[in-house]
């Protein structure tokens, strides 16, 4: 993660590293039963696609076997079902090909899975567990903080609130034999907080509200802000989340949503999400520079 950094940043490319899908908090040390969530990871891949579109350098943070930039358009489809065996002459005596009419759009999102790919700009770093996450995030903070500005957190992962410390779990399996369980479980430390005061100060941070209450939604987003005096908070339900966003700052509310004639022409929320963010980014670096000009006069 940190050659990547140096190497996009020396070039002056912008880099964003991206947390996407839900973490899993296991229960048991050898692990039979773990907590998990929602998460598809859905959020996080498809706004890669678009910041890579936009020019950006992109560590994808995700957790393993969650939504893939560009193949997660095809994950419901059963690539058996893609492929067909046609006679030819090798020794199988068959060759594979592939039913194009099964992958929409195939043609298109290759080219751009290829170009992206060529240009090297999209380094994905996968985790499993909430500790994976934990030491990942901040390895990763750590890396972007030669970057200053041109560096962005887009922290979309559902990450648990809760885990039990290693030193409070049981080493073997949970047996239903002892009856209903009861367990207590800690709060995970929140990493925002060193991550905009130590780790990454002059990175745009923009961090993920999730309710599934929406009278409480805006006054959570505000909360978060105030508390870790970062940049952007994007405000979503769980139900609409895939049509509706508030993006919420310390002086603006900015609402964003994809009507249902924008869904059935393919437009995604998180294109126009990036487009939003970009925008704030160019202003976030443009002010930092005006003042550090302002200081140096
Ligand atoms: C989000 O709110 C994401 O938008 C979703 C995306 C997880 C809802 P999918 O992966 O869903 O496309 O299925 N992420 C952050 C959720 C979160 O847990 N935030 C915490 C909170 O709300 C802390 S920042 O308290």
């Amino acid at each position: 993660m940190a050659e990547f950094a140096r190497d996009h940043g020396s070039r002056g490319t912008r880099v964003v590293l991206i947390t996407s899908g839900g973490t899993k908090v296991p229960l048991e040390s050898r692990t039979v039963r773990f907590l998990d969530n929602f998460s598809s990871g859905r959020r996080g891949s498809a706004s890669a696609e678009y910041f890579l579109r936009a020019g950006y350098a992109v560590i994808f943070l995700h957790r393993h076997r969650s939504m893939y930039p560009y193949s997660r358009r095809y994950t419901s489809h059963n690539w058996l079902d893609t492929l067909r065996l046609v006679p030819s002459s090798d020794a199988s005596g068959h060759q594979v090909q592939v039913q194009q009419s099964q992958l929409p759009d195939i043609v298109r999102v290759l080219q751009e899975y290829s170009s992206m790919k060529e240009s090297g700009r999209l380094l994905p770093v996968e985790f499993n567990t909430l500790s994976d996450y934990l030491h990942l995030l901040q390895a990763a903070a750590q890396a972007f903080s030669p970057l200053g500005s041109n560096a962005m957190f887009y922290l979309a992962a559902a990450v648990s609130d809760f885990y039990i410390p290693a030193s409070e779990m049981p080493e073997h399996k949970i047996q239903s034999s002892s009856g209903p369980l009861q367990i207590t479980m800690k709060m995970v430390p929140k990493m925002l907080s060193p991550l905009v005061k130590e780790w990454a100060p002059k990175a745009f941070v923009i961090s993920f509200k999730l309710e599934t209450d929406p009278s409480i939604l805006i006054e959570r987003a505000r909360k978060a802000l105030a508390t870790y005096s970062h940049q952007v908070v994007v405000a979503n339900v769980l139900d609409s989340r895939r049509s509706y966003v508030v993006v919420v700052t310390n002086t603006d509310e900015a609402n964003l949503s994809v009507s249902e004639e924008e869904e059935r022409l393919g437009v995604e929320i998180e294109e126009k999400i990036i487009e939003d963010i970009v925008t704030r980014h160019t202003s976030f670096i443009g002010n930092l520079d005006e003042k550090s000009n302002a200081s140096k006069n």
